[in-house]
């Protein structure tokens, strides 16, 4: 069995992974291709984003039969394949369930819309108030969250897109439905979920307006979640320890995030939280340009740190998934200091305390496309806050480089595998551009080059792994007020782990903390991103983007 805490997990976006029969879009055979690459780089689980039947509208977040494979992505039988071919690597598999809302094209949903007054009561449908939709509330992506249906002179909540309708889990036989897709997908071998949007499942008792904002305050982290989600956890994988589960959780809270996550309350294993990826948006909001800060990023990563820890809850560590821009491009640098910057990031984020996500392509260093026309975006956000700014007066260029920024697309570009046509990823025209730095960023490139991110993604596998405190130290941060280094040291039995990151391209002065009496330990050099790091023998310099690991003992 995987112990979670020492386990990496790599997360998969199959639509743009590899696809094996040329028609452009990634595809699970694809996958079974690169599981001796995934192999290779060491990791324990990946996760693989929807690939249920769907319409595509959110690119499988609008899921339209839980227990069926898309086409578009294989068969049964290609899955059965890929969880033997997984499980034979020591790999295990871990599905995303989209259990918040289902496509407008689900079954219930359309025996819903023909007047099934049992299917209606799957969703949440409500009269509307004075002419007006039940609420004010907005949809993540932009637009009001209520849609009319004129037949039944009634909206349907959609907290994403219009055509993903809000479940309602008051509804015990909507509850009883879920937890027999997730029995269905753990017969079949799966050892993980990723539990998409998990907080948002309990709504109020009473709908009303929000009188400062989009109506979230109702809804995030609901009266009833803990309540939901130990209910799922009894009924489906809290009955396999093997189980590896992990809610992602929207604008939450470090005390909510404890009870989802410690161990007594079993409910998850584990939660995303995304507050330190907010550090860039101009007065909380996402759709503007803003250099990051600094300061606030590592305030949000200590506070979570210190927070779970305390309450013994587990943060999913992670920058990059297919909802955010590459790192290397966001909080790097991803011209001069690319491979620095890349391997300084990933250093950062694997020694904190928590269990490690890499998202595909981001150990060989993926950058944003920089796509400059509207005509090359594929999201439904992007889409349509394109079209909202362009509404709201903004000049075209101003609004590309807003996407060049934040668009979700800017990580869902095909795998850089090789410097060949498509980059490898294809032999047919792929649904989303390959950028054309991929001729310098791809897998092969990585593979030959011992000094690769690629490689640097391998050895933080590996050490934590072999050293414990990786995975079971304490944190405390020091050097709060560096304007440059995000330092921290990890403690367990009589070990400390010194990590000293330099997030800028200058030189960065470090100063050995007061308690530390260094003639107290041997110390060695575990990791660096330069291959002439010193050991450590008192107070020194970081070069720009250096960081490096130290183990005392
Ligand atoms: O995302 C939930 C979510 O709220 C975001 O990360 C969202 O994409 C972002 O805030 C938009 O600015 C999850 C999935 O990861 C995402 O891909 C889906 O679109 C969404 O749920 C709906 O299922
Ligand atoms: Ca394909």
């Amino acid at each position: 069995m995987k112990d979670f805490k020492k386990s990496t997990i790599y997360q998969i976006y199959p639509k743009s992974f590899k696809d094996s029969n040329g028609d452009g879009i990634g595809d699970i055979n694809g996958v079974i291709e690169k599981l001796d690459y995934l192999n290779k780089l060491g990791v324990d689980y990946i996760w693989l984003t929807p690939f249920y039947r769907s319409p595509q509208n959110d690119n499988g977040y609008d899921v339209a039969d839980y227990t069926s494979i898309d086409p578009v992505f294989g068969t049964m039988d290609d899955f059965e394949r890929l969880v033997k071919e997984a499980n034979s690597r020591d790999i295990q598999i871990m599905l995303d369930m989209v259990f918040n809302h289902t496509s407008t094209e689900h079954e219930w949903f359309q025996k819903a819309l023909a007047g099934d007054k049992e299917y209606k009561d799957y969703y949440i449908f409500k009269k509307s108030k004075d002419g007006e939709p039940p609420t004010n509330w907005i949809s993540k992506f932009g637009g009001p969250a209520w849609e009319y249906v004129a037949e039944h002179d009634e909206y349907f909540l959609h907290l994403f897109d219009r055509t993903q309708a809000d479940l309602n889990w008051e509804n015990p036989r909507v509850r009883q439905e879920i937890f027999n897709v997730v029995n269905f997908w753990m017969d079949k071998g799966v050892k993980g979920f990723r539990l998409d949007v998990i907080n948002l499942i309990s709504k109020p008792d009473i709908y009303e307006n929000d009188k400062d904002g989009d109506g979230r305050c109702f809804y995030t982290d609901g009266p009833k979640i803990h309540q939901f989600l130990k209910e799922m956890n009894e009924e489906t994988f809290g009955k396999d320890e093997e189980v590896l589960t992990v809610g992602e959780m929207s604008s939450t809270t470090i005390d909510h995030c404890i009870k989802y996550s410690a161990p007594v309350e079993k409910e998850l294993s584990m939660v995303f939280s995304f507050h330190h990826l907010k550090v860039d948006y101009k007065s909380g909001e996402k759709w503007s340009l803003a250099d990051f800060d600094f300061r606030q990023l590592k305030e949000i990563l200590s506070s979570w740190q210190y927070g779970m820890q305390e309450g013994n809850g587990w943060n999913a560590l992670f920058w990059c998934n297919h909802d955010q821009p590459r790192i290397v491009s966001r909080f790097g640098n991803d011209q001069e200091y690319h491979n620095e910057s890349a391997k300084m990031l990933a250093t950062a984020i694997h020694m904190l305390r928590g269990t490690p996500y890499i998202y595909q392509g981001e150990e060989i260093g993926m950058t944003n496309p920089k796509f400059d026309d509207i005509g090359q975006y594929r999201d439904v956000e992007s889409i349509n806050y394109y079209n909202i700014l362009k509404e709201a007066g903004k000049d075209e260029k101003e609004i590309i480089e807003i996407l060049q920024a934040k668009s979700r697309d800017n990580s869902r570009t095909p795998m850089q595998w090789e410097d060949t046509e498509h980059a490898g990823f294809t032999k047919g025209t792929p649904w989303i551009a390959v950028p054309d730095h991929a001729k310098n960023i791809n897998a092969e490139h990585a593979l030959m080059d011992q000094d690769s991110i690629f490689h640097h993604y391998q050895k933080l596998i590996f050490l934590r792994k072999k050293h414990d405190i990786i995975a079971y130290g304490d944190y405390q941060e020091i050097l709060g007020d560096h304007d440059a280094l995000f330092a921290y040291i990890r403690s367990y039995e009589n070990e400390k782990l010194l990590v000293i990151n330099n997030f800028y391209a200058k030189e960065a002065s470090f100063e050995i903390p007061k308690d530390i009496d260094l003639s107290e330990y041997n110390s060695e050099l575990l990791l660096s991103n330069y291959i002439d790091s010193k050991e450590l023998e008192g107070d020194f310099i970081l070069r720009p983007y250096e960081s490096v690991v130290y183990l005392l003992k």
